[in-house]
């Protein structure tokens, strides 16, 4: 049933413990729910997060995903105490940590991190798996992990030195005390847009909405060639451009959409 912000509660999703699934539309908004411990990334707050995904990344109904949090804490980092008396051989031969952040790395369709309070270690980590970072005004990012004797261990070294560059990004995960707030992280480039903590995620869920609303095939298509920008070199990266570019015009929506602009209308696409 919608409540008056026009977001359904999800019946078949129900049976989450640490998370909040919604739709609006063709947009799934997942809200951790794990208000305790800051939204400490455990196993089962994990479990949930990649499970719920992987629904709605089949889901032909859903064009675009938000995961967001509190307004305390998008996600404090990977749960402390879950962690501390793990051991090596353990970790290594279990792939830790690896299969839980697999799943967000495969997904087809678009997701927007709306991050307001604390996105430190693991949180952070997560955002910046996700496509799109907006930020609410309160917003901290960090890599706190040389704190507690270890580092980023879900891309923090990788994906904050692309976004920010390596000084800052080596400032940050070296030291554990030097944070971006939200508007520090809008001038580095990790985030797009910072909006107040009330508006931020209703904010995430237009401009989902904006992309849901556009071909399903050339939204999977446009996110494979950025994403491929960060793997291939600059010849490859073009090539590969080109050839999903071809490739739109198999799709009906390329026929509609440049059929829309000639009749100067809007297009109705139908996602194939
Ligand atoms: N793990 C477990 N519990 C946590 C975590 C955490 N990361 N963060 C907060 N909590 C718990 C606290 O223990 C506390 O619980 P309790 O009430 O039972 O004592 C509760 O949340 C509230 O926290 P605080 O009382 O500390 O709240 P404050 O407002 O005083 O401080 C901070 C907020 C600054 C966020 C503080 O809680 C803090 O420093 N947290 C730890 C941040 C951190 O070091 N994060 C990195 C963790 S390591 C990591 O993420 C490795 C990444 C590996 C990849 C992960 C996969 C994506």
């Amino acid at each position: 049933m919608a409540d008056d912000s026009g977001l359904v509660s999800s019946e078949t999703l129900s049976s989450y413990n640490m998370i909040k699934t919604e739709t609006q539309g063709r947009v799934a908004v997942v809200t951790l729910n794990r208000p305790k411990a800051l939204n400490a990334l455990c196993s089962e707050l994990f479990y949930e997060i990649n499970d719920v995904l992987a629904r709605f990344d089949n889901d032909s109904s859903i064009g675009a995903i938000v995961l967001t949090g509190s307004e305390r804490a998008f996600a404090a980092g990977a749960d402390i105490k879950e962690m501390k008396d793990t051991e090596f051989i353990g970790n290594y031969k279990s792939n830790f940590l690896g299969h839980w952040t697999e799943q967000i790395s495969k997904m087809r369709k678009p997701i927007i991190a709306a991050v307001n309070g604390y996105a430190l270690g693991g949180g952070c980590e997560l955002a910046m798996m996700c496509d799109i970072i907006y930020a609410g005004e309160k917003a901290v990012f960090g890599q706190p992990e040389i704190n507690l004797g270890t580092i980023p261990g879900a891309g923090g070294t990788q994906r904050l030195t692309h976004a920010v560059g390596k000084s800052k990004a080596m400032e940050m995960i070296l030291t554990g005390s030097v944070n971006l707030d939200a508007q520090e992280a809008k001038t580095y480039g990790l985030v797009s847009a910072v909006f107040p903590p009330e508006k931020l995620v209703e904010e995430a869920i237009k401009t989902a909405s904006k992309i849901a609303s556009k071909g399903a095939v050339s939204v999977q298509m446009a996110k494979e060639a950025v994403n491929q920008a960060y793997e291939l070199s600059l010849s490859s990266g073009l090539h590969f451009e080109r050839r999903l570019f071809q490739a739109t015009f198999a799709t009906k929506d390329q026929k509609e959409g440049m059929a829309a602009f000639a009749e100067k209308r809007k297009p109705n696409f139908v996602h194939e």
